[in-house]
């Protein structure tokens, strides 16, 4: 399989992450991504590709303007204010609050945050439109290819139209199946497999029938991003009955899993689409250090067999996933499972 990967991704590289009141070296590192590419190489699983540029048009299509022009200047807008740290967030529009964007830099970055534990930092922007990038280059090829894998970082999940956090700025699933919709295709779905509910890409297409979401994650009840993921959000207007959420409990097994993974590759394929983009994260295994999910190696070979019996061409596009030892093995089985 075709894998498309950008070294720029190391230019973000925070030093700090806001973790149980403490700030802690962030979970998602640039490390992550040398195990996988390490794994790919391993498996011998095929040729590594750079992405072409391809520009803001792409990124204004699902993401609103001046959420990318704060993207784009915020860490030097940071800096000269003269703060010492990285760029974090500490205060929010909340209930009955003003939703105005102030011209502060630190109120900008409440405006604009879904979370705090994000750190924006020197290499933020240039990292993200690489990712961005990343996952426009699998959606140029993926019809051509059959199969591609995004090697995106950072992740893209919890991006939403004006929103950034769970570490992600731009929705490079969401990119790819816009882009995928604009190359003619008439119908998309988006299949998130991370362990955290994917809040941005449900924002992004909450209204929309030309792109099912289909989710499954841990309840929000228990779990980040807490506040969406709920199995009543369906969609609304045009977009009633393409989003659907499989929210479940801490300790979730892979039986459990693999059961709603069922359901949702039902919904799928009675959509018909033509094309699926599957948001990959592998923070769903078990020695996971943020999660609670209970997913061995080997069932992450077992879904991505399951998810090649749609008989659909299928774009992986990386998310999340901590352990980081395991994440080349489990996010390379999964495309050796669908390889079969
Ligand atoms: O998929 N999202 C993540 O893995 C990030 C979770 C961040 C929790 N603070
Ligand atoms: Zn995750």
């Amino acid at each position: 399989m075709l894998t498309i990967y950008s070294e720029d991704h190391r230019k973000r590289n925070p030093k700090t992450e806001l973790y149980g009141g403490q700030l802690v070296p962030p979970f998602e590192k640039p490390s992550r991504m040398d195990y996988v590419l390490a794994r790919l190489r391993e498996t011998g699983m095929g040729q590594i590709a750079a992405p072409r540029d391809f520009g803001l048009e792409p990124i204004l299509k699902i993401h609103d303007n001046h959420y990318v022009s704060f993207l784009e200047t915020a860490w030097e807008e940071w800096k000269a204010a003269g703060y010492k740290g990285e760029a974090i967030a500490s205060s929010w529009p909340a209930r009955r609050m003003a939703q105005r964007c102030p011209s502060d830099i630190d109120g900008k970055l409440g405006y604009y945050a879904m979370a705090a534990e994000t750190a924006i930092c020197e290499g933020t922007w240039a990292a993200a439109r690489a990712s961005a990038n990343v996952a426009l280059e699998g959606a140029a090829r993926l019809m051509d290819q059959g199969a591609v894998f995004s090697l995106c970082r950072p992740p893209g999940h919890h991006a939403a139209i004006d929103m950034y956090g769970g570490y992600s700025f731009f929705n490079n699933a969401g990119l790819a199946a816009q882009s995928l919709l604009d190359q003619g295709l008439g119908k998309v779905a988006i299949l998130d497999v991370d362990f955290h509910h994917g809040n941005g890409t449900q924002d992004i297409f909450y209204d929309r029938d030309d792109v099912l979401f289909v989710s499954l994650h841990g309840r929000p009840e228990d779990e980040f991003p807490h506040f969406l993921g709920f199995a009543d959000e369906t969609g609304t207007g045009k977009g009633e009955g393409y989003n659907l959420n499989f929210p479940m409990p801490k300790g979730t097994g892979f039986s459990t899993w693999r059961e709603n993974l069922g359901k949702g590759l039902q919904k799928i394929s009675d959509f018909s689409p033509e094309a699926v983009v599957v948001s990959l994260g592998t923070d769903t295994f078990v020695r996971d250090p943020i999660s609670s999910f209970t997913l061995e190696s080997d069932d992450f070979t077992t879904y991505g067999k399951d998810l090649a019996q749609l008989g659909i061409p299928h774009l992986f596009v990386m998310e999340g996933g901590y352990a980081v030892e395991e994440i080349g093995i489990n996010a390379v089985n999964v495309l050796q499972g669908y390889e079969g």
